[in-house]
């Protein structure tokens, strides 16, 4: 574990009694213990003192593993600042709470001491599953008061000694990633027909850090609607997903599948929002058609323009062109145009590969990041770990921890 407490020291008491009428001061802060990785993984963003709700009602629980270093103290003068140990109930001279929560306050301590150190429980709370023995949590119940604020998530753990703050050591908390915590709900999407409350924690949070294109709408794809010129995010840009990576074929000059980027987390999200956007520029350029006009011809019927096509190494006469579409079900709206997605998917890698850092952007731990860890990590060969990302070529290539410096994207793309 690490510790990330405060670091400054600041006297408890000028007038402590501490034994045999001695008066003694000593010098103690609160520690938080982050939370380890059991992979070994790195954290993220600032890495310290991040913590994600077991739920997302009001009743879900924060488990914050801390303790109070007495610093450079003994046992002796730990036990003197909590009473004879193990003490119950209310303490005379030290204590803990937390800004900005429901019930900072109302819980009871309970103390271990171990060397120098002060361990903190809250065994009497009836719903707290963690053994009494455990001394090693502080637990908040109840959720933050304050929504769509760049701050909400900012706590303060404060130590009080005879009830004058003394120290503060600074926590971050979020919510579950699938819990639908934040405000926000659209009453109906572009066609007038849905209804819901809440968008999830995963959007609210992604968002902060690469503002969505479009707007979110419960359901398992997301898409860009030509109707009504807009996008709607889903529940498929959250998790994971594998994009297919597009280069040139040195001898034909035609778009030519060389590979695949396994996606999770943030990066996941950002390539969803490229891709739909992808097809919102195409639209926008005429670049992306909706049957074959005069102007615009689709001969192959892939909803693109035959002569943008021919100018970008698409076949024009092949609604796939480079085959990586082939197994795409009929059921799919996306059957039969392999090349418009082709073209989408390349401007979402254009999205995608300047922002490949946002993984280690500020927000929730494994809660928010899961996609990549969970269904990439965990499994992984140690050696090429995916973490953040690896390039998978289907071409015979090495596996290279990015895709390669010819793979196109959306600059390569003329119009586009
Ligand atoms: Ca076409
Ligand atoms: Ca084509």
């Amino acid at each position: 574990m690490t510790l990330t407490g405060a670091q400054a020291h600041v006297p408890l008491s000028s007038s402590g009694s501490y034994s045999s009428n001695v008066w003694y001061s000593v010098d103690a802060y609160p520690i938080v213990l982050s939370s380890p990785d059991p992979l070994g993984r790195p954290d993220l963003g600032d890495g310290k003192n991040q913590f994600v709700y077991t739920a997302d009602t009001p009743d879900g629980y924060l488990y914050v593993p801390g303790a109070i270093q007495v610093v450079g103290g003994t046992s002796a003068e730990a036990n003197w600042l909590i009473g004879n140990s193990p003490v119950v109930g209310p303490l005379d001279k030290v204590n803990l709470t937390i800004d900005n929560s429901i019930i900072p306050n109302t819980f009871t301590h309970q103390w271990a001491v171990s060397g120098n150190t002060i361990y903190v429980n809250t065994p009497q709370d009836v719903n707290n599953p963690y053994p009494s023995y455990q001394f090693n949590h502080w637990i908040f119940k109840g959720l933050p008061t304050s929504f769509n604020t760049a701050a909400d998530g900012n706590h303060s753990v404060n130590l009080l000694v005879q009830g004058a703050k003394t120290q503060t050591t600074k926590i971050q908390t979020f919510f579950n990633a699938t819990a639908n915590n934040y405000p926000g709900a659209l009453s109906s999407d572009a066609d007038g027909n849905l209804s819901y409350s809440g968008i999830p924690n995963w959007y609210y949070y992604y968002n902060q850090a690469y503002p969505s294109p479009g707007t979110y709408s419960p359901g398992a794809a997301s898409y860009y609607d030509p109707s009504f010129n807009q996008i709607i995010i889903s529940d498929d840009a959250h998790g994971s997903y594998t994009v297919m990576v597009f280069g040139i074929d040195a001898s034909s000059r035609k778009v030519q599948y060389i590979g695949q980027l396994p996606l999770g987390g943030i990066h996941n999200y950002i390539e969803d929002c490229g891709h739909e956007l992808g097809h919102k520029y195409s639209t926008t350029n005429s670049i992306e058609v909706y049957g074959s006009t005069s102007a615009h011809p689709d001969t192959d019927n892939d909803g693109l323009d035959d002569n943008w096509e021919t100018r970008n190494g698409f076949d024009p006469n092949k609604n796939d062109t480079t085959g990586a579409y082939a197994g795409i079900p009929t059921t799919s709206p996306d059957y039969g145009k392999g090349d418009r997605e082709c073209v989408a998917d390349i401007q979402a890698l254009g999205a995608l590969l300047p922002k490949k850092s946002l993984w280690t952007a500020d927000w929730a731990n494994d809660g928010l990041q899961w996609g990549t860890w969970n269904q990439h990590n965990a499994t992984a060969d140690p050696s090429h770990p995916y973490w953040p990302w690896n390039f998978l070529s289907v071409l015979g290539a090495p596996v290279s921890s990015d895709p390669p410096a010819n793979a196109l994207s959306r600059s390569h793309l003329i119009n586009a």
